[in-house]
């Protein structure tokens, strides 16, 4: 029976290659930047799930390179999975829906883009980091994400978005924000201006590594969170990584930078109370120890050194890029109030400033590890 179904979504679906009737469909929450909706088909044998996503247009102009990065690693990743005899395969990596004519995704009458993923049943999604277990599982995940792929062959990944992680050009984009203030919302947020800038002096650090041949390109996330990693609901494993807009070259640190960001502290990133806002040793140690645990024989010396500061900086240039959408008139991340990216900046502040309290801890357990 058809419980949900908006009207324009039956055309939606008839655009991808998919068996049965549409009978119901479910926003699906999280992400800020696509919107995304999960689909349940009936089929003569049970229904089917599906996981359909509108690609903003604004933040990723170029679909065609965006999926086809996307078919390039999840291919390579199923053939690497397959390898290693991993079971429940469906489960372990994303598989895309064709269209029609072939393509991974597809325009609608109105001119939106969309794609089509199967859900993966059974996962479950955490926002924020709630157990040491969690932080190791999800270190995990990136860590043989990042190794599985050193090994794609040419040609290079599309770069989606241009210097994504490159920190100066985030604090330059800052600085031209501020000198517009066209929303005239630079007085509200002084102090985080003044943080920003007081933090440029470290911001080119990775870059400048990079540029001296000690830190690698490599195929990366670009977007390691916390919330980007399917959990199995029952055991509470790593399924999958998800979100794959961004993967792309880039650094390894860039990669472990977010997961710092996202995993250390289990307060959201837009919470209101920044008391709940603190780094916690126990859910680091077990990050380290996950990602380690994975990524160890892929990292050089000089990636080693610097993956603590790459928290510091990661989490630094997230709030800066909240700072300048908040300063911008919020047109990048969705927001549901106008002060919305101020508070997402802020808790990131807040977390530099907390990492800035544990950093000698932190790298004198990265050296035990
Ligand atoms: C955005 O797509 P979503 O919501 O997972 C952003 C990331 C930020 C993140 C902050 C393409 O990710 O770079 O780190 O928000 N993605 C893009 O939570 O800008
Ligand atoms: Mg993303």
């Amino acid at each position: 029976m058809e419980v949900n179904v908006p009207p324009n979504f039956h055309a939606i679906a008839d655009l991808f290659l998919v068996p049965g009737r549409l009978i119901d469909v479910q926003s699906h929450a999280g992400g800020h930047i696509n919107d995304s909706y999960r689909l349940t088909f009936a089929l003569p044998e049970g229904d089917r799930r599906f996981l359909v996503q509108r690609i903003n247009a604004t933040v990723l102009p170029n679909p065609e390179h965006v999926m086809e990065n996307i078919q390039r690693v999840t291919r390579h990743l199923t053939r690497r999975l397959q390898d290693q005899r991993v079971r429940d395969l469906g489960r372990r990596v994303l598989t895309l829906v064709e269209t029609h004519s072939g393509r991974m995704f597809a325009h609608d009458d109105s001119g939106t883009c969309w794609r089509m993923y199967e859900f993966i049943e059974g996962a479950r999604v955490v926002q924020a980091c709630a157990s040491p277990r969690q932080a190791e599982q999800a270190g995990r995940a990136y860590g043989t994400f990042q190794s599985l792929l050193a090994d794609l062959g040419s040609p290079r990944l599309h770069e989606i978005l241009p210097d994504f992680h490159h920190t100066p050009r985030r604090l330059e984009a800052l600085e031209k924000a501020v000198a517009a203030d066209r929303y005239g919302r630079v007085a509200a947020a002084r102090r985080e201006i003044d943080f920003a800038r007081a933090h440029r002096p470290q911001a080119g650090r990775l870059v400048a590594l990079h540029e001296a041949g000690e830190i690698a390109e490599r195929i990366v996330h670009n977007d390691a969170k916390m919330s980007n990693v399917l959990l199995d609901e029952v055991t509470g494993d790593w399924l999958c990584v998800t979100d794959l807009d961004t993967v792309m070259p880039g650094l390894a640190l860039y990669d472990f930078g977010d997961m710092v960001r996202s995993m250390t502290c289990p307060a959201a990133e837009d919470e209101r109370d920044l008391d709940k806002v603190e780094l916690q040793m126990p859910l680091f140690e077990a990050l380290a120890r996950g990602y380690l645990a994975t990524a160890a024989a892929l990292l050089a010396p000089a990636e080693r050194d610097n993956l603590v500061f790459a928290g510091k900086l990661i989490t630094l240039e997230q709030g800066v890029r909240f700072l300048t959408d908040f300063l911008c008139g919020d047109t990048y991340y969705k927001t549901d109030r106008p002060d919305h990216n101020l508070a997402r900046c802020r808790t990131q502040f807040k977390l530099v400033e907390s990492i800035e309290r544990h950093e000698s801890e932190m790298a004198e357990l990265v050296r035990r590890l």
